[in-house]
Formats: C-alpha cells, structure tokens, sequence
C-alpha cells in the first residue's frame, strides 16, 4: 500500500473471544453471500470479519471464474459524466491494471458487436478495403507498452488533492494489434498521401486528422490490451493508438480511415476545440511532452521523521526518460532518482528516491529529463514559453508537495495552475 496513512483496519482493536466467535459466524455469512452475478459480496462486513477469522481453521471461498480484488484494496477510478481518473497513487510498476485505466469519451460507450464490426479505409489508396475484425487478427500483430494521456490532464486550484485528482487523466497498457504500416501497405496507400482521418463510431463520431508519417512509424490498430480483448471504454472492438501522441488523437471504436493528401478540418481542428497559445490558435497538437509526478508521499499520506522513500512516475511522448530529479528543498538543489528498468520508449517510467527527512516543514518536487533533453518546466516556464493566457491543455509543469512539520501532505496549488 503507497499511503502510509491508509486505515489499518485491525490496528488497536481488542479481540475477545466473543468477538472472534461472532466475527466468524458473520465471515461464513459474507462469504455465502452470493450476488445474482455469483460474485461474493465483499462489503464492509465481510471485510471486517474476515481479519477476525482464523483462516487455518475456516475453508475459504473455493475456486471461480473470474477473480477478484482482495476486500483489503479497493482501489476505484472518480468519475464524472465524460471521464474518469485513474488512481495513481494506488498503483505499483508501470501497468495500469485495465479496469482502472482512465476513460474519456465525448459520447457515451457504445455497444459494438464484435462479428459486425468492419473498419472501412479508402481515400487515396489504390484497394479501398473493409476489414472485419477477424481480418484484423489475421495480420502479424504486435504488443507494445504505452502510456496514453488526455491534453486536458490536470487539475489544481486546492491543497486537498491527490495525484489522481491533479493528473488521473493518464494510464498505461500493453497494447496488441496491427501496425497502421501494414494496413497502409495492404491498401496501397498513394505515396502523396499525407494526412489520414481516423473516425470512431461513437455517438460522437470523434474524427481527427492525423499525419500519414505517424501511422507509418508506430501506428497501431489495436484489439487488446493487458492481455484480453480492449475494455468496453477503452475502444473495444478495435482502436487506433498512437503512442507518445495526445489521447484524443487515438480514436477509440475506430471504424474508417480516409487518406488524403490535406487535413480534414474536423471538430476537434476547428476553433472550438483547439488550443488557444497566447494570441494564436495552435490548430494541431500532437505530442504529449515530458512529465513526472510524484506518488507518494502525496496528500491524504502522513509522514514520520526518518527515511521516506519518494515514489512517481514519469514518462515523455518523445521518447524515453533520461533521468528524474528530485527535489527536497523546495526547488533550490536537485539530485538524481533511480529509475526503475526497463525504461520504455513513450512509457511511464517508475522513479524512487529515498531521502532522510528531518521533521521541518519544506517542499518536494520531481522533473522530468527524456531522451531528446526536453526538460519538465515550471510552471513560470511554461507560461513565458506560450503567453500568459496559454490556455488549458498540455500543461505539464513541475507539481509541488507541501511537508508539514506535523508530516501531513498537501498540494503546492499555486505550483500547477
Ligand atoms: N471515438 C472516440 N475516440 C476517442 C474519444 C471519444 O470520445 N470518442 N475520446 C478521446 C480522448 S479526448 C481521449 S483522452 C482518449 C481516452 O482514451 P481512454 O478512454 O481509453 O482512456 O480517447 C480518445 N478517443
Ligand atoms: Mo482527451
């Protein structure tokens, strides 16, 4: 468990033996419970009384079809009407187990029969081609590790926030499925053709235009993720995935590919959607730039004086992480976290640095180096770079921890916009 402060259910309680009698009857209870999906109830009581049993003595629930959570971790994604974040502070390694990766969607989850499903790619390719999924499947497939990260992720304005709160808008996966390169070839893509239109099948039909270049260099049409077919939310029967690009580029429910030699002006490319950067509209914004964020500590954690290992993420849409610097006086000097290997490309990368803390109230902070020597800036950095009124999407400054001297954690707000 990251959080040092999370309940420990058992601790100073006193256990009598009427207790541990009852707290038995009620664990048989809970664990006969049985919902109409088969699932055993695993509420509050079972939870309680499962720590009072002896399970040397109690035959626990036999074996399932599908698994389940212990009761102890109960980790949950916060949604709202159009997304939901993923709990980072919860989360261990690099891989967001699947029904906690962020979901953003600008139209609801549609229902998409597997034996229906075709993806249509035609424009400027010599054999317009419908793929069915199985077609799909018959191609060499591939599975990568990505990250994937919504522009609009962050959030701040109060001390009270967990990493989930502020930047819960990015997940990672082991994506399998075909490269965009050997459908583009199948196809015969016109070797003029520049741009492709890449539309879901939503009820928002989310389209984007997106440079032929990517889909040819690491492109991918994927049908599953973390070693199953794609969650519902997450594009299923098939997506499009772009590593390392921003997450509204990589169109979920994917079902047509026109190929042009133009962009296609979409929504998404049209002034009401697209990034306001100073005066200018940025018309399309691909990349997701380097970022990092600390884990723990991190507002609910209390802390104790002593070795506290500080634990994050960080990870770049151009390439891989060079290094992460820490900081545990408030910005002034910085010194080297051990990254945990293997450092993947376009990959959120775990950091760990264990500082010796001497109960005074200061500041911790990480920034992120990737491999082409993009610094994570300030937040003043960023807004000099783009002009105060740089709007709201791709920021992905440095984020600031306040350590009380009563060991509490809270936000720098001030630090993130
Ligand atoms: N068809 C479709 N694709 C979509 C979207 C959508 O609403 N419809 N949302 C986009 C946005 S804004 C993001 S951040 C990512 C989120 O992917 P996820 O829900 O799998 O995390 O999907 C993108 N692809
Ligand atoms: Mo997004």
């Amino acid at each position: 468990m990251n959080d040092v402060s999370k309940n420990q259910p058992n601790k100073g309680r006193k256990l009598s033996r009427r207790h541990l009698l009852g707290g038995m009857a009620a664990t048989a209870a809970a664990v006969l419970l049985k919902q109409s999906s088969g699932q055993v109830i695993q509420a509050g009581l079972a939870k309680d009384s499962l720590l009072l049993q002896d399970p040397t003595k109690v035959l626990g629930p036999l074996p399932s079809q599908l698994g389940d959570r212990s009761p102890f971790e109960q980790p949950v994604r916060k949604p709202s009407d159009t997304s939901s974040r993923t709990p980072l502070q919860d989360l261990y390694g690099t891989i967001t187990p699947s029904d906690l990766h962020f979901e953003r969607h600008h139209g609801g989850i549609p229902a998409i029969d597997p034996h229906k499903y075709e993806l249509l790619i035609h424009g400027m390719v010599e054999r317009p081609t419908v793929f069915t999924l199985a077609d799909l499947k018959r191609f060499p497939s591939f599975s990568r590790i990505f990250f994937l990260e919504c522009s609009g992720n962050f959030r701040s304005g109060k001390e009270q926030l967990t990493p989930q709160d502020i930047c819960g808008l990015t997940s990672q996966s082991e994506w399998t499925g075909v490269m965009l390169a050997t459908l583009f070839r199948e196809v015969g893509i016109h070797p003029k053709a520049s741009w492709f239109l890449a539309e879901g099948s939503d009820a928002a039909v989310m389209t984007r235009s997106i440079p032929v270049s990517k889909g040819m260099e690491d492109g991918m049409i994927a049908f599953a993720q973390n070693g199953e077919a794609l969650r519902p939310a997450q594009g299923y029967p098939a997506r499009l995935v772009l590593p390392g690009w921003e997450g509204n580029t990589n169109v979920k429910w994917i079902r047509r590919i026109e190929v042009s030699d133009q962009p296609f002006m979409t929504r998404e490319e049209t002034s009401k959607y697209t990034e306001q950067v100073g005066d200018k509209v940025r018309q399309f914004s691909f990349v997701m730039d380097a970022r990092s964020v600390i884990t723990f500590p991190t507002f609910p954690a209390v802390v104790h004086k002593g070795w506290i290992e500080i634990r994050g993420i960080a990870w770049s849409g151009r390439g891989k992480i060079a290094r992460v610097e820490v900081s545990t006086d408030a910005g002034k000097s910085w010194q080297p976290a051990q990254l945990q290997e293997p450092v993947l490309d376009k990959a959120h990368t775990a950091f760990r640095y264990l500082w010796q803390w001497d109960g005074k109230a200061t500041e911790i902070m990480s920034r992120a180096v990737d491999d082409t020597g993009y610094t994570q800036p300030t937040l003043e950095q960023l807004k000099e770079a783009r002009g105060a009124n740089m709007g709201g999407y791709h920021v992905n400054s440095i984020i600031s921890w306040q350590i009380k001297g009563d060991g509490s954690v809270l936000l720098r707000p001030e630090n993130i916009r």
